[in-house]
């Protein structure tokens, strides 16, 4: 595919609530919207960096910058074949994985409008529609907290993750635990403690949760290893895997059970895809994590989460759950039994609203 233009859109959407991790409090969601047009198609894709570099050190600056300084002169004008081709491009290009990642998105919806196959189709799913739940922020009491999950449990979820961190975690997650018995419940600290605060965390493992995701710091492997050996709950990883490699270090480590994949967060879908058959061959689960995406990465998560190794329900939460407002045409909406259809249109399988896209941007940057 030749490319022929890039178009980087860096945009804010409101959330219809705040949501509170162990990093920080967001009100509204920034992230980059990359639309690559390549003989007579349009593709989409989006960079999950953020306003603040509290989850990953990039940010949407910093990966407006990767994209249009060093991504983009890469590319254009040249003859993409496919998701290798163009990691292969840009390895030379250390890190800034959130920002590959988009580009590597809209490529795959590229590929698939020129071939008339969903992603699901390209990445091989087996599903047609997947399980999924919802990631509930921090709150301000374990009252509040059960009142807002009631209302989730109430509009269909079946599995709940609870953010926590140093001084509202036991005692929220007992609450939960005390007024759902039986739901599938899960909690995610997001890097915010040490080995030093392992034991006031053991309590957790007798409230009979799936996982506990990523206790220890975000470039720790071997720590987590020693967390993992303490709990008989199955420790998670998020932002410690980096990287396909960094997934065989964690299961050769014995430092997880289980893996969260966020395409973002590996360098794109592709990298996706091997961590899941990586965890495959050794029976280890493996669920599809979120970063509050638009209609765009929530439908390349859904056919991420439509491959056979994605056991756990993923954070891919209805689009109401998000936001009044997509920028997609097409809403995701959750089915009674806890699960969101996949899309089976070709490409992402979505479409974009020209005129909400355009009401929710900061700044444009065009390359061609
Ligand atoms: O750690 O999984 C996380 C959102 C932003 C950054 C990190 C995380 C999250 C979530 C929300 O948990 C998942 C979602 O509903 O998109
Ligand atoms: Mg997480």
């Amino acid at each position: 595919m030749k490319i022929e233009s890039l178009v980087f859109h860096h945009i804010s959407m409101p959330l219809v609530s705040p949501f509170e991790t162990s990093f920080g409090r967001e009100t509204e969601r920034q992230c980059i919207i990359v639309e690559i047009r390549s003989e007579g198609l349009t593709g989409y894709g989006e960079c999950v960096a953020s306003y603040n570099p509290g989850y990953n050190y990039e940010t949407t600056g910093t990966a407006m910058h990767i994209l249009k300084e060093f991504i983009a002169p890469l590319i254009l004008g040249k003859e993409v074949k496919d998701a290798p081709d163009f990691q292969y491009r840009v390895a030379g290009i250390r890190g800034h994985h959130l920002a590959k990642a988009g580009v590597e998105m809209a490529l795959w919806d590229l590929l698939g409008k020129r071939g008339g196959k969903s992603l699901k189709q390209l990445f091989g799913g087996m599903r047609d529609k997947v399980e999924v739940g919802v990631s509930v922020g921090i709150q301000g009491s374990p009252e509040k907290l059960v009142e807002t999950v009631t209302d989730y449990v109430n509009s269909g979820y079946a599995r709940v993750k609870i953010k926590i961190k140093p001084g509202k975690d036991v005692t929220y997650a007992q609450a939960v635990r005390k007024a759902f018995p039986g739901i599938r419940l899960q909690v995610d600290a997001n890097s915010a403690y040490s080995m030093d605060d392992a034991e006031s965390l053991k309590p957790m493992d007798d409230l009979n949760l799936l996982l506990i995701e990523q206790p220890l710091f975000e470039d720790d492997i071997w720590d987590h290893h020693k967390f993992q050996a303490k709990f008989n709950t199955p420790v998670c990883l998020d932002e410690s895997i980096v990287s396909p490699r960094h997934a065989r270090y964690a299961i050769e480590m014995k430092a997880c059970r289980v893996i969260n994949i966020k395409a973002g967060r590996l360098g794109g879908l592709s990298q996706g895809v091997l961590v899941h058959d990586l965890c495959k061959e050794i029976d280890m689960p493996v669920w599809c994590g979120g970063m509050l995406e638009t209609g765009i990465g929530r439908a390349s998560n859904l056919a991420l989460a439509s491959l056979p190794n994605f056991i756990l329900p993923g954070d891919v939460s209805a689009s109401d759950r998000y936001y009044k407002r997509d920028i997609t045409n097409e809403r995701f909406a959750l089915n009674k039994d806890s699960t969101i259809d996949v899309p089976s249109a070709p490409g992402l399988g979505v479409t974009i609203n020209d005129e909400s896209l355009k009401s929710h941007t900061l700044a444009k940057v065009v390359v061609n």
